[in-house]
């Protein structure tokens, strides 16, 4: 199994880069799991106090189990991925199974900041982008799709988001084997990318 990990910061476009990447092949060939499934499950504190959190820090996520899972995926296992709500900041009780594939795209602001993780994957890859545009994506998407308001979101950028972003995220470009600026817009990055696959996938 072919293992890339994609990383860069939050509305940097990975999400639309791993996008790009699987519709060139079928469902039978890659297999996707993105980072933001693991986030600890904090049901025992309140709603206010979740909010609260720090969800740009390593800390916040279960790499070990995410860990577990890669590593049973790379033995032919399938895994139970947990299901997490960024509106509610909890896990379902449900989970979703996640088949082995020739493929597998992890994907994450924070995949590349774990050495266990990252020894897992044969291809880094970080998606680099301006914090200015990153930032006018967040508010958009965090408005639509994440239950927040423009004040929440901008506070919580300050708060947490960008120092977290400078502290852990960023730094780890120097692990990466190639860096997409320009993300999902990059077809050349996105070619070669897809490119490279292809010729795992016919060894
Ligand atoms: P992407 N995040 C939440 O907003 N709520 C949660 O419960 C868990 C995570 C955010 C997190 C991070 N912080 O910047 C973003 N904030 O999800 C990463 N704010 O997701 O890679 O899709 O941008
Ligand atoms: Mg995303």
């Amino acid at each position: 199994m072919l293992v890339i990990g994609i990383a860069g910061g939050t509305g940097s476009g990975k999400t639309t880069v791993v996008q790009k990447i699987s519709e060139k092949f079928s469902k039978d060939e890659v297999a996707i799991l993105s980072h933001d499934s693991y986030y600890f499950d904090n049901s025992h504190l309140s709603l206010e106090e979740r909010r609260k959190k720090n969800f740009d820090h390593p800390a916040s996520i279960e790499f070990d189990l995410m860990i577990e899972h890669v590593k049973k995926l790379q033995k032919g296992e399938a895994i139970e991925e947990p299901v997490y709500s960024f509106i509610s900041c909890t896990r379902s009780n449900e989970t979703k199974t996640v088949f082995p594939k020739q493929v597998l795209i992890i994907e994450g602001i924070l995949c590349l900041t774990n050495k266990s993780l990252r020894d897992l994957m044969d291809i880094k890859v970080y998606v680099d982008c301006d914090s200015d545009i990153r930032l006018s994506r967040v508010i958009q998407r965090d408005i639509q799709e994440r239950g927040r308001d423009v004040e929440q979101v901008l506070n919580r950028y300050k708060k947490t988001v960008r120092p977290s972003h400078l502290q852990f995220i960023e730094p780890t470009k120097e692990f990466a084997d190639i860096i997409v600026p320009q993300g999902g817009k990059n077809k050349i990055a996105i070619q070669i990318l897809t490119n490279h696959i292809l010729q795992t996938l016919s060894n």
